[in-house]
């Protein structure tokens, strides 16, 4: 394994390994690596190095904050990079207004980083819409989209920017609300704060700089593109196994969510029932589970699926 700064990889790499931004430490980190991972990338666990050789792929990784990576990919310093929607979009709008580049591709959202970014106000504030915020001091990282959504209702506001513990800001006196992401609302509303509209919701994305890539990236861009979607499709899906009566077969396939034309096996010295394997391409509920034992049905497996490649 091998890390290096940008400037010393610069030139030798620029054509034929895969530049990939992904944020060096927080929210998005874990499921980013993990994924990669899962995809067969071999890279540093180390987080010291702000770029990482893959060992077994052309591909490097390049380990920033979250905020910095859409102007990577819009200056066209890296190919690839994961990011919040949020953060895109707010960087984007910044962007426009400096008279920057904000071109780039979406390659595909991830299944990971769901969050929504919401007003919230003291919880003993009456709350009647949007229109109680006109005039008022609001809270903020993201300026930009919070202002898109008030001037489309005709409201202005006061912006107060901060970058951290946004949520405290009532409390000490420098705002009358917030409007902060939200993932359980604990942070709310351990503040004494109540989410009172949802403005965006946001995910994690692939996204890729608005240029063709050279051949040598594109062939092992299209190679992930390829693996991630198989992670992401076994990630919903389920193999279940189980014994059933041959007379309920048709109900049972019923309701199976989203699955495929099952495998029937027959049972050795038992004609009345066989065994069923099926992959479901959504969640199994324990609600199906229970419908299935209802029709008779037996040792019911749910097994999740690692890989899958249609
Ligand atoms: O250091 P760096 O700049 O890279 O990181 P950061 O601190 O700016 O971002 P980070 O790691 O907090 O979040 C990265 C991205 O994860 C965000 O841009 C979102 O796209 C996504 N994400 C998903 C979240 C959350 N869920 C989330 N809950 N980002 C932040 N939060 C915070 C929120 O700001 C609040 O402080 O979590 C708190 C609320 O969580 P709950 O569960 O109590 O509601
Ligand atoms: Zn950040």
């Amino acid at each position: 394994m091998n890390n290096c700064s940008i400037a010393n990889c610069e030139n030798s790499s620029d054509k034929t390994r895969l530049r990939i931004a992904i944020q060096k430490s927080g929210r998005l980190t874990e499921d980013t690596e993990k994924l990669f991972r899962n995809s067969g990338i071999k890279f540093a666990e180390s987080h010291d190095h702000l770029l990482a050789h893959a060992e077994n792929l052309p591909i490097d990784i390049l380990r920033v904050r979250d905020d910095d990576i859409p102007g990577l990919i819009m200056d066209h310093v890296v190919d690839w990079g994961v990011v919040g929607q949020n953060v895109l979009e707010e960087t984007m709008m910044q962007r426009k207004l400096d008279g920057l580049n904000i071109g780039y591709t979406e390659v595909m959202p991830l299944n990971y980083g769901d969050c929504r970014l919401s007003v919230a106000v003291p919880s003993e504030n009456d709350w009647h819409g949007l229109s109680d915020l006109e005039g008022k001091k609001i809270a903020t990282t993201y300026p930009f989209l919070l202002r898109r959504v008030l001037k489309e209702r005709g409201i202005s506001f006061k912006p107060v920017l901060l970058t951290g513990s946004v949520e405290v800001a009532p409390r000490a006196g420098l705002a009358d609300a917030i409007c902060d992401l939200v993932c359980t609302g604990a942070t709310l509303q351990s503040n004494g704060l109540k989410e009172v509209e949802t403005i965006y919701r946001s995910k994690a994305v692939l996204i890729c700089r608005d240029q063709e890539l050279y051949p040598e990236k594109k062939a092992i861009a299209d190679l992930l593109v390829q693996r991630f979607k198989g992670i992401m499709a076994a990630s919903e899906s389920k193999y279940i196994m189980m014994n059933a009566p041959r007379a309920k077969l048709e109900a049972i396939r019923s309701i199976l969510p989203g699955a495929e034309n099952p495998s029937i096996i027959e049972l050795e010295g038992d004609h009345e029932r066989v065994a069923l394997h099926v992959v479901s391409r959504e969640k199994v509920f324990w609600e199906t589970l229970e419908q299935l034992k209802s029709l008779g049905a037996t040792s019911i497996l749910v097994v999740p699926i690692e890989k899958m490649l249609d």
